[in-house]
């Protein structure tokens, strides 16, 4: 409706009547007569001698009327007044102007001014036309999106030319089907993870039977060795005096050997609590732990001098031992709190590097270690640092880096490290923290394993202070 209006308003052949036969349209105008013509009846209707003369225009050159003075009836308008205090009745007769209420005022040509005033309007128009066609055009594009997100029934021909309306998904639609397949990725990794975690149950509840099992046996034995010991004092204790004489030794073998079942019988009662028990717990990404242990595979890797060895040694047995280079692995648990941690120390010669991979199945945490006083290699860590955290079997894995050898003067400080091997940006996505220690005396060694532990456990589930 708008765009019409303003089309209309632009169009300066907007249809006008032809005065001597409605169904025509005008085309000229006889200023004589004062009517609308079509060139048909302008030729029919002024087709005598004297009407012939009349002074004929084509439409757009059509003159205004005038209008009269309201106060000097005689006079046509032909100024406008330009004072401010008249622009409330500004046009003017020249008499008006001359002796009237506008005597002396500024004026202008009534034409002039009218024209002026229709110049500007017409560039109004133009600026509305684009205006409109701004904002319809921003409808379009609405109502496109609106069929977008909504998706529908598009028309599509087939091979056979053949059309017929097919169902075109909006992205309302993909969204969801994208939520689902993530659900439904989620749902086959916890069913997954939920048949391991049943598979360790199974496991251990199947050794802990068979060891039961095992002392059942065991004990029945021990029983019916108890039973025929007895069973033979018990004879002797009826026969005659040379016979018991006879069976003292036999009798003294016996009553050592029970004395010494009854012995280990005590110790293995002392050690073994009797408990129907099965405490489970989990960790963050839902394995299953038996026991008071949670056990936690982590791997250690780096350039080689880095410290690795050296973190290992002190972890485990807490005193310095010089570390020789790591040809292959060495590993070792390390019990820390209520966790138990299998630790792969990885050789990281560059030859070496490439046997990394072996150890990554199942890896819950690796451990990077930087020598953070061998700024020349830093470059090089980088680069091993971002081959490892694109591999498929560390995706989840947490990445713990310490940054070693904090002791020696000059360095490289946390901040520093961080910023150089723009660790933000590497480990985007990940649970990763840095650390900076001394592995010869240990300085942050159990702060990066306290990390490592606030990671793994799911929260509430074993008690790790
Ligand atoms: P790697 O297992 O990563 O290859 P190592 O590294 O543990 O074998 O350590 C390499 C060298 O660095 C060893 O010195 C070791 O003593 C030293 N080192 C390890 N950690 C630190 C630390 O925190 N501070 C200092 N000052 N030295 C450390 P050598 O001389 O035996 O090669
Ligand atoms: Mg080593």
């Amino acid at each position: 409706v708008w765009t019409h209006g303003v089309s209309r308003l632009l169009d300066p052949s907007c249809i006008i009547r032809c005065d001597e036969d409605e169904t025509h349209t005008a085309s000229m105008y006889c200023t004589v007569c004062a009517t609308h013509l079509c060139a048909e009846c302008s030729q029919l209707t002024h087709s005598t001698r004297t009407l012939a003369k009349h002074r004929r225009v084509p439409l757009a050159d059509k003159p205004h009327e005038k209008m009269l003075c309201p106060q000097h009836q005689v006079h046509a308008i032909e100024f406008v007044c330009l004072e401010d205090g008249c622009q409330p009745g500004p046009l003017m007769c020249c008499v008006c102007k001359e002796y009237g209420k506008h005597q002396g005022h500024k004026h202008a040509v009534l034409e002039a001014e009218a024209n002026q005033i229709r110049a500007s309007i017409l560039d109004m128009a133009h600026c509305i036309r684009s205006f409109t066609e701004e904002v319809s055009e921003y409808s379009r594009k609405l109502v496109g999106i609106v069929q977008q997100i909504e998706g529908g029934e598009q028309i599509v021909e087939d091979s056979m030319g053949m059309a017929h309306t097919e169902h075109v998904p909006g992205t309302a639609e993909s969204a969801r089907s994208c939520v689902r397949a993530y659900f439904a990725d989620l749902h086959e990794t916890l069913c997954r993870q939920e048949e391991m975690a049943l598979s360790v149950v199974d496991a251990h509840v199947r050794e802990r039977l068979i060891w039961l099992r095992q002392q059942q046996e065991d004990m029945t034995i021990l029983l019916s060795q108890v039973s025929t010991a007895c069973l033979h004092c018990e004879k002797t204790l009826q026969q005659d005096d040379c016979r018991v004489i006879l069976a003292k030794q036999e009798i003294n073998r016996l009553l050592e050997t029970l004395q010494k079942q009854q012995q280990q019988f005590t110790e293995l009662a002392d050690h073994i609590q009797l408990d129907a028990g099965i405490p489970v717990t989990f960790t963050k990404d839902n394995r299953v732990h038996i026991g008071p242990k949670m056990e936690i595979r982590v791997v250690t890797l780096g350039l080689d001098g880095a410290g690795k060895t050296t973190i290992l040694f002190k972890l485990k047995q807490d005193e310095f031992m010089q570390p020789i280079p790591t040809i292959g692995f060495n590993v070792e648990t390390v019990e820390y709190k209520n966790l138990k941690f299998t630790i792969w120390d990885v050789g990281g010669k560059h030859k070496l590097r490439p046997l990394w991979k072996h150890y990554y199945l199942n890896t819950q945490a690796v451990v990077f270690v930087i020598d953070s006083c061998h700024r020349d290699r830093l470059m090089e860590s980088h680069s091993e640092l971002a081959k490892l955290l694109t591999e498929k079997e560390l995706r989840d894995a947490l990445l713990l880096i310490f940054a070693n050898k904090q002791d020696v003067p000059g360095a490289v400080s946390v901040e520093e490290m961080t910023e150089l091997l723009s660790l933000h940006k590497l480990c985007c996505g990940r649970s990763w923290h840095i650390q900076g220690c001394d592995a010869r005396s240990g300085m942050g060694l159990h702060e990066g394993l306290d990390w490592l532990s606030r990671q793994l456990v799911a929260a509430g589930v074993l008690d790790v202070a």
